[in-house]
């Protein structure tokens, strides 16, 4: 019986993140994510203890990016969820392509805000801090809108 060797060849991809920078704001390293949120809205909810979020989340950079998480100091609790047919189910993450738009918007993916508090009023703005795990985190208000508002295009 013979021993083979065996000769593993690791083709270890370069997956160096440059995030060398230390700058807030808007600079972003070549190479890297550049996130931006536009359109948030929070429909009128008819209970206050639960509303849906919308918005379009934008990535301008060379890079994808992965949203992990929402939280609001307005809210007990965000979740992220996508409409199906006939119910809706968890979204753990959100991959953001690199030069890619992901949209937040009725009938499909969501932000669900348990405990709003003060109860929402139309016109008011609730802050959403949107966490990534590989980009800096995003801060927006939503502006809270009567419930048959249609976001432009
Ligand atoms: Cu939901």
């Amino acid at each position: 019986m013979r021993r083979r060797a065996l000769a593993l060849a690791l083709a270890l991809p370069a997956v160096l993140a440059g995030c060398a920078s230390a700058s807030s704001g808007t600079h972003a390293a070549a190479g890297a994510p550049r996130l931006s949120v536009t359109g948030a809205y929070i429909p009128l909810p008819s209970m206050p203890d639960m509303a849906a979020g919308y918005f379009v989340l934008h990535n301008d950079g060379d890079k994808a990016a992965t949203l992990t998480g929402v939280t609001s100091p307005g809210a007990q609790s965000v979740s992220m969820h996508q409409s199906t047919a006939s119910t809706m189910v968890d979204l753990p993450t959100v991959q953001v392509p690199a030069h890619g738009t992901v949209t937040f918007a009725r009938g499909g993916r969501h932000l669900m805000l348990m405990g709003l508090d003060p109860a929402p009023k139309v016109g008011a703005r609730v802050e959403l801090n949107l966490r990534f795990d590989d980009a800096a985190p995003v801060t927006v208000q939503a502006t809270v809108q009567p419930l048959t508002y249609q976001p432009g295009q």
